[in-house]
């Protein structure tokens, strides 16, 4: 462990800092004759977070346990590392770490998915039956709802898949007016006290994001409900919702159709505008079909979000071994199609995170799968330790480019905190503007992940803290402005508000480090920040793992537990 003064680099990084933002999304836009040639460097590859050996991923779909065994499917493009082509690709597990591949499940064949199979959801029907509903893509561009079924239900691997021949189930017609290019991603369905199935399709009316019901008693023939189950102004549309409930106490999953009162609902929507996946909690009234957001619920991209970094198109599903609910999500890539293209793949899925309701019953906690733990190896723990303002302790001994770090502070002097402004209601724009370079009283603290040696190159996952009327408010932070030395990233800088009180409860984060993911829980998952980045320096045996504090008040690290990550088996 090495201890030095840092202010002076600060001062150099916040120079060499670039606040540019790239948009880079490549969502719906088709890359024809791509087909992948995979360049030999590949220091972006990740060791334990799932990707497929090569091409372009996005969404998982479809994710659900099968006498015993979990299942992947997710959108994929088998022809490049660009969005096209879409196919559903498919692997399975045991443990939702290790992963085996199998051939694709479901692929264009019919008018009704000819263009395109997009996302859908998996439901478990009576008897233990899966199905899966899904988007197609007709001859006419048009989005349509579609059915798959397992072939062979004694195949535990579900190889091998049967449309339906009624495809498609649903389509926009003259009749529901529905807009033909905003109507996909069907849900998880559930049963009402009807005893009829209900689904939910994202969709839009002008800028107007809605979840449009549909109603059926064989799961083949489905009825548009006179309403939205939920619908908000401006929001622009909502790409795979996401509905389901959570024990008002505990940390354990129920299946989608349990309505009771000690569950509350949980809607989940992608706001395709912004690339977000935002939720509310609130009631659902199953005799009327009407979802209703808590009171002081924001609907819009200030609203509560799974994650407030790169973390796209999730779903949920109900783990029946373990009986808890599972979040699954996507992590785009931050670097320009042209890198995409020669590195030969792109986008990759999260750790599979467990969800339960907070006990405020405000706010859902997101933590990573215990399975992911069976990969941690070289334990390194620092003893308690006051971190003076202005220095970096190295922490080594552990592989840092493919890490698992665990760290909580105590703040002795927290009254040193600087007085919060009023204006700051937007924590990503904070966090950019007071970046892990920019001094304060009590924060910026907390890690240097993928660091280079002299620190040219390193994200920083960080907190602050500063006094509020009657309150404390800590702000937590994922600065990737110095995360590598290559321009072409997207290196917006993300942060979060984070409910803790410091004054009461020591402020933990734990960041799980994977060649170019960047993936953090702060206040033990209250609010998570993902992000991806490409260091050119920081690489494998050249990447470093640092503790830092840079306000002028001492911060306590009460404890410190590291791991080198073990390489998962994945595909
Ligand atoms: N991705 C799918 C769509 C979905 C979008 C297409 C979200 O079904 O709306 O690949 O990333």
């Amino acid at each position: 462990m090495a201890n030095s003064c840092i202010s002076g680099l600060f001062l150099f990084f916040a120079l060499l800092a670039s606040h540019g933002i790239v948009e880079l999304e490549a969502s719906h836009h088709v890359y024809r004759n791509l087909e992948t040639v995979q360049s030999a460097n590949q220091h972006y590859r990740t060791s334990y977070h799932f990707q497929p050996p090569k091409n372009w991923i996005n969404d998982p779909n479809g994710v659900m346990v099968y006498k015993g065994l979990y299942h992947l499917f997710y959108q994929y493009n088998p022809k490049g590392a660009v969005w096209g082509n879409i196919v559903w690709a498919h692997s399975t597990s045991k443990d939702l770490v290790n992963w085996t591949p199998h051939e694709s499940a479901i692929f264009p064949s019919q008018p009704g998915d000819i263009n395109g199979c997009w996302s859908g959801s998996a439901t478990i029907l009576p008897g233990g039956k899966p199905a899966m509903l899904y988007t197609g893509i007709d001859p006419e561009n048009n989005q349509v709802q579609n059915l798959a079924v397992p072939r062979n239900l004694s195949d535990p691997f579900l190889r091998q898949w049967v449309k339906s021949p009624k495809n498609p189930l649903v389509q926009p017609n003259a009749q529901n007016k529905i807009n033909a290019s905003s109507f996909r991603d069907p849900t998880t369905a559930w049963l009402g006290p009807d005893k009829k199935w209900r689904v939910l399709i994202g969709s839009k009316v002008h800028r107007q994001g809605m979840a449009i019901l549909f109603k059926s008693k064989d799961f083949v023939n489905w009825v548009q409900a006179p309403a939205p189950l939920h619908s908000a102004q401006d929001t622009g549309m909502w790409e795979c919702p996401d509905f389901y409930p959570v024990p008002l106490r505990g940390q354990n999953g129920v299946d989608t159709s349990v309505n009771v009162p000690s569950v509350k609902h949980v809607l989940k929507v992608s706001l395709d505008d912004t690339k977000h996946d935002l939720y509310t909690i609130g009631s659902y009234d199953s005799s009327r079909d009407v979802y209703v957001p808590d009171k002081g619920s924001v609907e819009n991209d200030s609203g509560l979000r799974y994650d407030y970094g790169k973390y796209y198109a999730s779903k949920t599903f109900l783990d029946s071994i373990k009986d808890r609910r599972i979040l699954c999500g996507w992590l785009n890539e931050s670097s320009s199609v042209a890198d995409d293209i020669k590195k030969g793949w792109a986008g990759v899925h999260a750790i599979p995170r467990q969800v339960w309701l907070d006990k405020s019953g405000k706010q859902l906690i997101q933590w990573p799968v215990v399975e992911i733990e069976m990969l941690r190896a070289n334990h390194v723990s620092l003893p308690t330790k006051l971190l003076k303002g202005g220095s970096v302790v190295e922490v080594s001994g552990v592989t840092a480019s493919q890490a698992d770090v665990d760290i909580s502070f105590e703040i002795p002097n927290i009254d040193k905190a600087e007085a919060v402004n009023p204006s700051w209601t937007n924590p990503q724009v904070l966090c950019s503007q007071q970046g892990a370079s920019v001094k304060g009283g009590v924060g910026p603290f907390g890690l240097l992940v993928l660091a280079s040696k002299g620190l040219s190159e390193n994200t920083a996952v960080f907190f602050r803290i500063f006094k509020g009327q009657n309150k404390y408010v800590v702000l937590m932070c994922s600065d990737q402005s110095r995360s590598s030395l290559n321009q072409n990233n997207d290196k917006t800088t993300y942060g979060a508000f984070l409910d803790v009180d410091p004054r009461h409860q020591s402020l933990s984060l734990r960041t799980l480090i994977d060649h170019s993911i960047v993936e953090s829980f702060g206040g033990g998952g209250k609010a998570c920040i993902s992000a991806r980045v490409y260091p050119t320096l920081a690489i494998n045996a050249a990447a470093h793992m640092y503790v830092f504090n840079n306000g002028s008040e001492a911060v306590k690290i009460e404890k410190l537990n590291a791991w080198s990550m073990k390489k998962a088996k994945i595909n």
